[in-house]
């Protein structure tokens, strides 16, 4: 290739460029915790694809790099990838209130992160798993809502979606601690609702039964056959029906704020009765 052609070909890439970032300062912004799988992943794609500039966060560095990578060539968004324990009050505090001016207005915070560990008996159940999945699952969820909600008040808006489940409205067998965090989630996502009431900050709570997703794999510490048989002999949710109903709960108009959505599979009602094929 001439000169002179290669030239031209690196200054159209360039003007390309200016235009991508262009367009992307006047984006929406979405942080969603824990984009590194399932849900959260599924909602980065969602939310790309409407343009919207998207934080995420879990702590596979890989996976954030490989799905940043992603979404800006598909969608030619801006995306900020961060890796932090939302365990770690410390770590989410430093990094979230020491964001990058122009990623501090952000619309809409999903706080998606969390996990269920074990499948025990009360008396059975392992202490540390107890404390993984409150530190995660609540404590996370307060540690990253604090760092942003500062920047929702600024601009006098905003949306936050809790992931809570099925699993926060009704106790089941073995679910114990795991269930308790997610009524401790549901418990949170109203009382925010409640105070964040005079500053126009919209609070939802997302509830869903069964999505298959890394959830069991995680839930059962790498063992395949029980986390895959969670999810057969019925059709259970994928994580694109969770992305669509936040999508559809964040794009209302300004006056109507979904307080609280509870969604399961046709196959399933609450957490314990299923109908199974066969
Ligand atoms: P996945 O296991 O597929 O995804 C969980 C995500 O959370 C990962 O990105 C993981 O990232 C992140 N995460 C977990 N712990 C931490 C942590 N300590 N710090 C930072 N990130 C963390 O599961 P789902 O997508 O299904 O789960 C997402 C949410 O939905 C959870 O809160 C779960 O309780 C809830 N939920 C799930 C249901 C289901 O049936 N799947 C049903 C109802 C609710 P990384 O490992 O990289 O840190
Ligand atoms: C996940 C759904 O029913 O496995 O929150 O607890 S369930």
């Amino acid at each position: 290739m001439s000169s002179s052609k290669k030239a031209s070909e690196k200054k159209l890439k360039l003007f390309y460029l200016l235009i991508i970032h262009y367009f992307a300062a006047m984006n929406k912004i979405i942080l969603i915790t824990g984009a590194t799988s399932g849900i959260g992943r599924a909602c980065a794609f969602k939310f790309a694809a409407a343009k919207y500039n998207v934080i995420i966060t879990g702590r596979r560095q890989e996976r954030l790099l490989e799905l940043q990578a992603k979404l800006e060539a598909e969608f030619g968004i801006a995306v900020l990838p961060l890796c932090f324990d939302v365990q770690d009050r410390e770590a989410v505090t430093a990094v979230l209130t020491n964001l990058p001016e122009q990623w501090q207005k952000i619309n809409i915070l999903i706080n998606n992160a969390g996990l269920a560990l074990g499948r025990d008996s009360f008396e059975e159940a392992d202490l540390d798993d107890w404390d993984t999945m409150l530190n995660s699952n609540v404590h996370g969820l307060l540690y990253v809502s604090k760092a942003i909600i500062p920047f929702m008040l600024a601009q006098k808006k905003g949306h936050i979606i809790n992931m809570g489940s099925v699993a926060g409205k009704e106790v089941y067998e073995k679910g114990n601690v795991y269930c308790a965090s997610k009524f401790a989630v549901d418990a949170i996502t109203k009382a925010m609702r409640i105070d964040l009431l005079k500053n126009n900050i919209k609070v939802t709570g997302i509830h869903p039964g069964a999505v298959e997703t890394e959830f069991s794999l995680v839930r059962f510490k790498g063992d395949e056959a029980t986390a895959n048989s969670a999810y057969l002999g019925y059709k259970a949710l994928t994580a694109n029906d969770i992305a669509d109903t936040i999508f559809y709960c964040t794009n209302l108009p300004d006056h109507v704020c979904i307080n609280d959505l509870v969604i399961t599979s046709t196959q399933q009602a609450g957490t314990y009765y299923f109908h199974k094929n066969g």
